[in-house]
């Protein structure tokens, strides 16, 4: 019997590396997303993604040594040799790049319950007892962090960013939406509208950016 479980594994799709603004964009690197999208639709045992995700600091940014050995892409520099301690290697300099703190620091996973829909990051156990397993931690993250105020953005504004807006208030944060950052599944009244009230009843503060 062969037998045969297949992986995928994603590396470093990240902004960084894709035009037109990826501080290291890779010439052509987005054209790849809509083919590992389709990837993704196979049956790999285990889909992985990496992100490259390096302090302010690390020792592969040009900017990190000096001159005239620090320019981008064509300078190299000597530095420890990962796999073996006794040893270094010559590696090539890059842009600042993948800065921690420069795109998301933690993914929640939610919906993970087969029994109940759960449209918020939050998995608010407190309001039923059957997710409590299922609890994201969220919550538990952000007071660990001293976060006081949550801004929240994307998809879909009348479902998931709502009740993730609304369970920050409840979880005793100040909540905000930003409306020029989500769009709704239904749309005028039933969508939008009806949200906007719930909102207001809530505490849920809908903002606008004014810079853009
Ligand atoms: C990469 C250069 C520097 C990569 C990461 O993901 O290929 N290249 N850091
Ligand atoms: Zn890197």
């Amino acid at each position: 019997m062969s037998y045969f479980k297949p992986a995928l594994i994603i590396v470093d799709l990240q902004e960084d590396f894709c035009p037109p603004n990826g501080s290291l964009a890779v010439t052509e690197g987005r054209s790849i997303a809509p083919i590992i999208n389709d990837l993704l639709k196979l049956p790999f045992e285990k889909k992985i993604a990496t992100k490259d995700f390096h302090p302010p600091d690390h020792v592969s940014f040009a900017s990190n040594h000096s001159a005239p050995n620090n320019q981008p892409f064509t300078s190299f520099a000597t530095i420890p040799n990962p796999y073996n301690p006794d040893e270094t290697e010559i590696s090539r300099l890059w842009p600042v790049h993948c800065v921690q703190g420069t795109s998301v620091d933690l993914v929640i996973e939610k919906g993970k319950d087969a029994r109940v829909e759960m449209y918020s990051a939050f998995d608010a156990p407190f309001r039923n007892p059957i997710v409590k397993e299922a609890s994201s931690g969220l919550a538990q993250s952000l007071r660990e962090a001293g976060v006081t105020d949550v801004f929240v953005v994307g998809l879909a504004m009348d479902y998931c960013v709502k009740s993730t807006a609304i369970d920050a208030v409840a979880e005793g944060f100040k909540s905000y939406v930003i409306s020029e950052a989500t769009k709704a599944v239904d749309p005028g009244e039933q969508g939008w509208g009806k949200t906007e009230k719930e909102f207001e009843s809530v505490g849920v503060k809908l903002v606008g950016i004014s810079w853009r």
